[in-house]
């Protein structure tokens, strides 16, 4: 009997994805490069499904039932395009080839393409929730063609996370779109862990608690609005002491945050899209900052004002006040990511539907939170609005909170504790809410020194002052 799916790269994430198929009845075959890895999963998970073991890539392609379907989970770059090579050489029309590592779209999308003309499927999918959530459900997003969904997606929204009966798993759209979408959502969970940070550093700084106090903080947090992934490990890490120093964990932790790439990806993709992230930017950048030990040595006695916390009924208020400012900038930072995706699809034709994306981060993904089933309601009343910012609830919301947000922030700049996140976000949305920015002077001054002409508030058309000229007049410049 032939297997219904195989997996090839069985470092962790290969190996809990191909024992979860498994463990839902799926017949795998199962490979990787080194044998080594193949007969040790065998040996110590073989009694929890069938598996298929596989010593060659001939003899894996041969175990497969028609379509095959090959999960590739190895190293993102090189290593991905040597499997692939290796593996359309084998395969035959039909078959599908899916890329569940964390690969940059635009690579999805050369892949794809090639493939496409070989008549393979090639399906470049987000996976998301670690190592436990591919064994035990994670969120998937697959990308490729709807024909390879047909087969494959059945397969996927088994083992998918499920939030109220419903698979964390959905057709993203063509080529690269489930990749993007996956780089999104680590986006997002930077902007999400930096602002829980500075939540952190906010309770700390301004009212003296210690660690294992905001835990408590978090833990109620976790009861409202707030109820994610995210906060509730939060809560977990700030209560745990260091077995060796009797501190708390958290102070012993060297405060320097690395990346692996898709949060840069995000940022730089942002860009190229003109799409304003300025809350994922700043938590990337943030990370940057904390890596950068020279600078911070250097600058470190730099003059900043005293740290007095806050006293009286201010100082009462103030975890509220925390609460809603960090409720708020997380609307900010989703509104943003939703919005990049949404150019995303345009420039790309791939017709994402973003309530359904929001459905499947709802569960096994590290953003997953209650919040995103707010966000999915959102998109579901109204798919074409431009902004997640104005929509029902989300207005009420922000329009709550904006007091406390900016109380939040104005004692954060006058105790010289850096929330670059926080900030960012209500200076977003100010800038959006703005009847008129600042930008008319910038474009003015462009006019000036480059000649770049500009448009006028009270008649059509594209102009430009000639400046160096006493009188200084101003011509139409887009006509003959
Ligand atoms: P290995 O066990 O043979 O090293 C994570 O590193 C996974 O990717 C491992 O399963 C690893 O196989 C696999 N991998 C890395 N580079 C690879 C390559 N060039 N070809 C095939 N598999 C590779």
């Amino acid at each position: 009997e032939k297997a219904s799916i195989g997996v090839t790269g069985l470092a962790v994430m290969g190996r809990n994805l191909a024992r979860n198929l498994a463990r839902h009845g799926y017949r795998v075959a199962v490979h990787n490069r080194t044998p080594q890895r193949t007969r040790d999963l065998v040996d110590r998970f073989g009694s929890e499904g069938e598996f298929v073991p596989a010593y060659s890539a001939e003899a894996f392609v041969a175990a497969l039932s028609r379509p095959r379907q090959i999960v590739v989970m190895v190293k993102a770059g090189a290593a991905t395009d040597a499997v692939i090579d290796e593996f359309a050489e084998l395969l035959e029309p039909g078959d599908v080839l899916v890329d569940a590592g964390n690969a940059h779209f635009a690579d999805t999308r050369r892949r794809e393409a090639a493939l496409r003309e070989r008549g393979l499927h090639f399906v470049g999918t987000g996976v998301s929730g670690g190592e436990e959530g591919a064994l035990h459900g994670p969120s998937i997003m697959p990308g490729g063609s709807a024909e390879s969904y047909r087969t494959l997606g059945p397969l996927l929204e088994d083992i998918a996370a499920k939030v109220d009966g419903t698979a964390c798993c959905a057709h993203i759209g063509p080529d690269g779109s489930g990749h993007f979408v996956k780089m999104v959502h680590n986006g997002i969970e930077y902007s999400d862990m930096q602002l829980i940070a500075e939540s952190f550093d906010l309770l700390r700084g301004a009212l003296g608690y210690e660690p294992a106090q905001i835990a408590e903080v978090f833990r109620t947090w976790n009861t409202g609005r707030l109820d994610s992934y995210l906060i509730e490990i939060t809560a977990e890490v700030l209560a745990h002491t260091d077995a060796e120093t009797g501190r708390p964990f958290v102070d012993v932790v060297a405060d320097q945050a690395e990346q692996k790439g898709t949060g840069r990806w995000t940022v730089q993709t942002g860009l190229d899209l003109g799409i304003p992230i300025s809350g994922i930017a700043e938590a990337t950048f943030a990370r940057s900052l904390s890596g950068h030990a020279v600078l911070r040595a250097a600058a470190r006695d730099l003059a900043g004002p005293p740290r007095t916390p806050l006293s009286g009924s201010s100082a009462q208020r103030f975890a509220d006040d925390v609460e809603q400012a960090l409720y708020a900038s997380k609307v900010v930072a989703y509104a943003q990511g939703f919005g990049q995706i949404r150019a995303a699809s345009e420039e790309y034709g791939w017709n994402i539907d973003l309530g359904s994306v929001a459905a499947i981060w709802r569960g096994g993904c590290i953003i997953r939170a209650k919040f995103l089933d707010d966000i999915r309601a959102a998109f579901a009343a109204d798919p074409a609005q431009p902004t997640l910012l104005t929509s029902g609830e989300f207005r009420k919301a922000l329009e709550e909170a904006q007091d406390a947000w900016r109380s939040v922030v104005s004692t954060a700049v006058r105790l010289g504790i850096p929330t670059p996140g926080l900030s960012t976000a209500l200076a977003y949305y100010d800038g959006v809410r703005a009847p008129r920015l600042p930008a008319a002077l910038v474009q003015a001054q462009r006019d000036y020194f480059g000649a770049h002409t500009y448009r006028r508030v009270d008649k059509e058309g594209t102009f430009h002052t000639e400046w160096a000229e006493p009188s200084r007049p101003e011509r139409r410049v887009d006509q003959p």
